[in-house]
């Protein structure tokens, strides 16, 4: 198989010093990047010379650190605006994709959302875009989720039978952190914006993966986290269309937020601060502006076209693996880098440790998809998801471990 020639591997992992290390005497192989992923020097360094070199609070001090710090934080908001094409005050700093989510249930669906207004989202979504519209049900309003197709991919038909004059949100994600599928957000939200409704997108496995733009996807809401793309944990981000954001109360409420406060009243700060109350994770802001750039150097198209190979490959590679089940979409093309399977009847958390005994790190469970593991009829998954530094070396020894184990468990 031929790999792209302009990812450089061998300098990309060397920017990775937690690649160099062994797990069990075996060197590690990192597949649980759809959990998190690792961090390049880069990003590092970045959070390592802002505590030692300009470490102040934000917004408030007319000192030279204060000034940097600042400088600093906001440079960040705007990389990670440019990434997906929108305006450093539609983004909304926030610990990650689930406080994205919780922003808008809190600050937008319940204040709006009335008795019979009903939610249209799939039964593909992490717990985060689940559980979180679930809370609304105390104030009449329905959630209905539309199903997937016997291959992993979303029923368009059924989602758009769903929508009603009643529809104020559909909320789904771009990519499935279980089936790696790929949904038609666009389509989505054409189907949606002629129903009158929103659309929230999760793009926590998406945004890291493969160049997104909210224009072009015409979404209403985008929710990431920082920690998914190289970043550090405790960052992410809301995208807002900006008259929606003006529109919307704070839903926590503090210092930073505010513009001018009396003993009993106050009026809220300009956007993007008004939903940023208490001082925020400067160094993880500056952090993902690091690994932005990262991503940028390298290009997410050229990081999308390896992960597509190298799906292909471990598609490819597992099908050889007698008794092995992979689950979602067929072709590469149509899927993020994320493979769940399992082989014969073992269990998958049995498969991870075997895995995890030749330095293979996978997630086995229900990767936070419960309902969707239900509709599979499964109890649990093992799962391997990709990144831009992961090898077809690393898949073959993949491959070759699940050969083992099915001599360890005497598979016929
Ligand atoms: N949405 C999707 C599609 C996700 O995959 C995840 C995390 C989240 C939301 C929540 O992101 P957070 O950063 O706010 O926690 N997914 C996973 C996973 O698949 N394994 O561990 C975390």
């Amino acid at each position: 198989m031929l790999f792209q020639k302009s990812l450089d591997m061998q300098g990309v992992r060397a920017d990775f010093p937690i690649l160099s290390r062994t797990v069990n005497n075996k060197p590690l192989v990192y597949f649980d990047n759809a959990a998190t992923t690792q961090k390049p020097v880069q990003v590092m360094q970045a959070m390592d010379d802002y505590y030692r070199q300009h470490n102040a609070n934000i917004h408030r001090g007319i000192h030279a650190l204060a000034e940097e710090a600042t400088e600093a934080h906001e440079n960040a908001r705007a990389k990670i605006a440019k990434l997906i094409n929108a305006k450093p005050e539609e983004m909304v700093f926030t610990r990650g994709t689930t406080e994205a989510i919780n922003l808008v249930a809190y600050s937008w669906a319940l204040n709006r959302l009335q008795k019979g207004d009903e939610i249209v989202s799939t039964v593909m979504e992490h717990h985060s875009n689940l559980v979180t519209w679930q809370f609304l049900r105390a104030k009449g309003v329905t959630v209905k989720h539309a199903d997937i197709k016997d291959d992993g991919t979303l029923d368009l038909d059924n989602l758009a039978a769903l929508l009603t004059d009643k529809t104020r949100l559909v909320t789904l994600t771009q990519v499935s952190n279980v089936l790696g599928t790929i949904n038609p957000v666009r389509a989505v939200a054409k189907l949606a914006h002629e129903n009158g409704a929103l659309v929230l997108v999760d793009a926590a496995q998406s945004v890291p993966h493969m160049p997104v733009d909210v224009k072009s996807l015409d979404c209403d809401f985008l929710a990431l986290s920082g920690h998914k793309m190289l970043g550090p944990t405790g960052i992410g981000c809301l995208y807002g269309r900006k008259h929606l954001l003006e529109g919307m109360e704070p839903f926590m409420f503090g210092g930073e937020m505010i513009r001018e406060v009396h003993l009993d009243s106050a009026k809220w700060n300009e956007l993007p601060y008004k939903f940023e109350a208490g001082t925020p994770n400067i160094a993880g802001a500056i952090g993902l502006g690091a690994a932005v750039d990262y991503l940028n150097r390298i290009g997410l198209e050229t990081i999308r076209r390896h992960e597509v190979q190298l799906t292909e490959h471990a598609l490819e590679a597992l099908r050889e693996v007698k008794g092995l089940q992979v689950y979602g979409p067929a072709a590469a093309e149509d899927r993020g880098g994320v493979i769940s399977f399992n082989l014969a009847d073992i269990h998958a958390h049995d498969m991870a440790t075997i895995l995890d005994s030749e330095g293979i790190a996978v997630r086995s469970g229900h990767h936070c998809a419960q309902p969707l593991m239900e509709r599979l009829g499964l109890p649990a998954t093992s799962r391997a998801s990709f990144y831009l530094y992961n090898t077809a070396q690393e898949v073959d020894k993949l491959a070759e471990t699940l050969q083992q184990a099915r001599k360890v468990f005497k598979l016929k």
